[in-house]
This record gives structure tokens, sequence and C-alpha cells, in this order.
């Protein structure tokens, strides 16, 4: 028998009921965030950001850092944090030799800086943890692009709240070229994709849900900002730049259907030689750039981008998105990988190192603290001094062996080279060029870097950005 209550309960539900559409109803009683089906949404392209001037030399661009409602659930607004209102921001393209400056208003109750990943850049446009935009304040920073063409992507890093700010939202894609890359027969504009990637919480009324650290509870994939969105595409050849935008998710991608990737690029740009790839591991900022045929399947296939990765041994995949494929031949045949030359870059020769480092990255057991050689993040402790034009070796060691905590160690300022893991030498396509290397718990990497460029202090740190949050960072600072 119904007693008063559940007679009230029931009146609710069925206001409810009358004011919603029937397929929302059960949305409405549960507990579950309003995810849609996989595949139900196309994916978005974030616009890419036009230059309020130009000049012969320089692109000019504003930013404002705000709070915003996006449409990333069906029927739900959910409050983020953008780059000029765009989740993920919009993209900036760059070319090599041409300055890129963005100044960047900070419309947050919170302090931000801007970090433009993989970049070589002047120390005072580097982001540096602690050169906080204020709220209401604004910063200008000086990109000069004088590396090759890569996908870069920038993020916000004010310390302690980086790992919450990426989080809602403050993320987006920096595609840099050059006249190599303009050259080789790759594919331009729509085949040309960029896929920011990452994981998220929401909660039963679809709002973010961040909780530090809680890397087995982030359930819902994010592809440019849309979950597991699907692609429509002609049966050709697709360039996609993967971007490892989540906090802590480590992805091991693959392709459905037995279809392969050709990486051609990694973080720092080109590889010298493509490599044909069943899988790939990015696991948080890392960058591959792929091409993908599309004419290797038959028309009308649907092709899963999926995810391999676990955190245990247990199998595991989930997917990602889908690529629809179309029933129409191309009409357009190329380019594709059989005209790409044997050899995309030269190898760049570095330098003999003259001095060796060793940083072990390791929690603290009692506090969970995260910490590099016992220590945390301290603006005023310089970690390493390094005589410019010089090159060194860092021995890095992952010590969380007890607790089974994965890191990746990333380096601002530089693209290096991973020489060797545990005495193996890393595979050509995970060397170089690179700006972050991942270490499994238990991994010693060393990695080769040439510090040749700018002179100033920029941190080092885990790209597990919760654990950055949590001070696994250091600095080194480069001197002349
Ligand atoms: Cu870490």
């Amino acid at each position: 028998m119904l007693n008063r209550r559940d007679a009230i309960k029931l009146g609710s539900v069925a206001a409810v009921a009358m004011a919603l559409p029937g397929g929302r109803l059960a949305a409405a009683l549960s507990d579950d965030p309003p995810v849609p089906a996989p595949f139900s949404v196309p994916l978005r392209i974030p616009p890419v950001l036009a230059p309020t001037r130009s000049t012969p030399d320089t692109d000019y661009y504003n930013i404002q850092i705000r709070e915003t409602e996006q449409k990333i659930l069906p029927g739900v607004r959910t409050k983020t944090l953008t780059y000029n209102g765009s989740f993920p921001g919009p993209t900036i393209r760059a070319r090599r030799g041409r300055n890129t400056v963005v100044t960047q208003t900070n419309g947050m109750s919170t302090p931000a800086t801007v970090h433009l990943h993989g970049a070589n850049v002047p120390a005072s446009s580097d982001g540096y943890p602690l050169d906080l935009i204020e709220p209401g304040q604004s910063r200008v920073y000086h990109y000069p692009n004088n590396q090759p063409a890569a996908t870069l992507w920038y993020h916000d890093h004010a310390h302690h709240m980086e790992a919450e700010h990426v989080y809602r939202g403050l993320a987006g894609a920096y595609l840099l070229s050059d006249p190599i890359d303009q050259a080789l027969p790759l594919p331009q504009g729509k085949f040309d994709v960029p896929l920011l990637i990452r994981d998220a919480k929401f909660d039963k009324d679809g709002q973010f849900v961040f909780v530090p650290d809680d890397f087995q509870n982030r359930p819902t994939i994010l592809v440019n900002g849309l979950p597991q969105p699907y692609l429509k595409v002609q049966r050709r050849v697709y360039r996609l730049r993967l971007i490892n935008a989540a906090n802590i998710q480590p992805f091991t991608f693959r392709l459905s259907n037995g279809m392969q990737f050709l990486q051609i690029a990694s973080d720092g740009g080109f590889l010298s030689i493509p490599a044909v790839r069943q899988e790939i591991d990015l696991w948080p900022s890392e960058r591959a750039e792929v091409l993908v045929d599309f004419r290797s399947v038959a028309p009308g296939t649907n092709v899963v981008l999926e995810d391999t990765f676990s955190f245990t041994n247990v199998e595991s995949k989930r997917s990602i998105m889908q690529f629809q494929v179309g029933h129409n031949a191309a009409q357009f045949d190329g380019p594709h990988s059989n005209t790409l030359p044997d050899r995309l870059v030269d190898e760049v020769p570095l330098g003999h190192a003259t001095n060796t480092r060793r940083f072990l990255m390791q929690a603290d057991p009692n506090t969970l603290e995260f910490l590099i050689n016992g220590k945390p993040f301290d603006p005023n402790r310089v970690d390493a001094t390094i005589k410019h034009g010089t090159t060194e070796i860092w021995e890095i060691v992952n010590g969380d062996t007890a607790l089974q905590i994965p890191h990746a160690m990333h380096l601002h300022l530089v693209q290096f080279r991973v020489l060797d893991r545990n005495g193996n030498p890393e595979p050509a396509y995970d060397a170089y060029p690179k700006d972050t290397v991942r270490l499994h718990p238990g991994d010693f990497v060393r990695i080769l870097v040439t510090f040749n460029s700018y002179i100033g202090r920029y941190p080092f740190h885990c790209h597990f950005i919760d654990h950055s949050s949590h001070s696994m960072m250091g600095q080194f600072e480069v001197v002349a």
C-alpha cells in the first residue's frame, strides 16, 4: 500500500513525466549521467582562431579565459572553463618563422597561466606555474615558432590548480606547420583532423565531477569535447592528430577491422621514417600524427578507434570514436602512404652528453604526496643548473612499484631523445622527437637532451597532472 510520502513521490514523478519527453524520464529518475549512446553525436572540430591583426612577421590573437556553459551531453548545459568560450579551446595554426603573440585575459575567479606544451619559447612566455594571470588581468605570450612542424597544445598550468583547470576545459590544439610539412603529400584542410581525447566523470545533472587522482572513475570519453562521437569520412587517406588531453588516463589506441596506423609524427614533429603501427600508446600530453587509409575497407564500413589500455593485467577494450566510411569512391585519389618519401625529415644529430643526472619519481607512501627525488616542487629551489649549449643524459626512474603508479615525465622548452628503457633501445617511433616519456612502475629510462635555445628557469614534471598539481615537479635553470 502506498503511504503519503510515496504518493507525493509518484505525484512528482507524474509531473516530471508530463514535462519531459518520454526518453528523458528514465534519465531524470536515474543517478546515471545523461551520457548518450556511443557514436550518436557527430565529431566537432574546434574552430581555428582568427588573428585580431597580422603584420608581415607576426599574428596577434586575443583569448578570454572564462567560465561558460557548454552543450557536451544531450539536453544539458555543463559548466566549463574555456578559452574564448570554446570546449576544447580554439585551434591556433602557426607557421615556422612567423611569430604568434597571444594576449590571454583571465575572466575566471581563480589565477591562470598558459603553457604551450612542446614549444621552444622564452621563459617569460612559458606559462611558468607561478607566473600567474590574476583574475581580471592579462598577460602577453610570445611564441617565436622557431622549431619544426608539430602538433602542440596549450593548457593551463597554474600551480596546484592546473589539474582541475585542464579537467574543466582549459586545453586547445596549436598546430605548427613548416615548409617540410607543406611540401609533403599529406592530407590537408578537412582531411587533417585534430583529436583531443580525454576522459571525464559527470554527475546525474551532467556537471563535471573533479576528484583529484580518481583515475579509475572517469568513465566518459570525450573527443574534441563530445562523448564518443562519429565522423563521416570519405574513402581516402586522413591525417589524424591524436592528442592525449586526459589528466591521468593512458590510452593504447588501435583501429577495428584490422586497420593500421601509419605514424608520421611524435610529440615534437615528424619521425624520420614513418612507422606502421597496430597499436599506439599515448599517455597524458603525448601526441602522435597518423595517416589512416579508409580505402582499405569496404564502402559503408564503420571503423572504431579503440583504447585497450589497462592499469591491471585484465584485458580491456573501450570505444573512443567511430569513423563512418562513405559509400562513394574518393573523388580525390591521393595523397597516401605510397607517395610519401621513405624519409620525412633528416635525423637531428644531438650533442655528446657531458653530464648525467638522475630523477626518481615516487609518491611518499605515508602522505601520498607525489615527489621527485624525495622533494615536492619548490619555486625557490633549482633542481638542475645547466650550462647553455650543453647536452645531458637524464636517468628517470619510476620508483612506484609498491603502489603500481605510472608516471610520465615532461620537460618544458626541449625535445629530447629517449635512449633506452630498462636497458633496451626505445623504438624509433617512441624515441624522438619527444617532450614527454612514459614510465611504467619500475621503469628506468634514459633521455638525451640538449639545452641550446633559451636561458632561464623551466619546470619539469609528471604529466599525470593530478600528480604535478600535487607537487611532482622540479625546475631546471639554463645559465649562460
Ligand atoms: Cu606521475
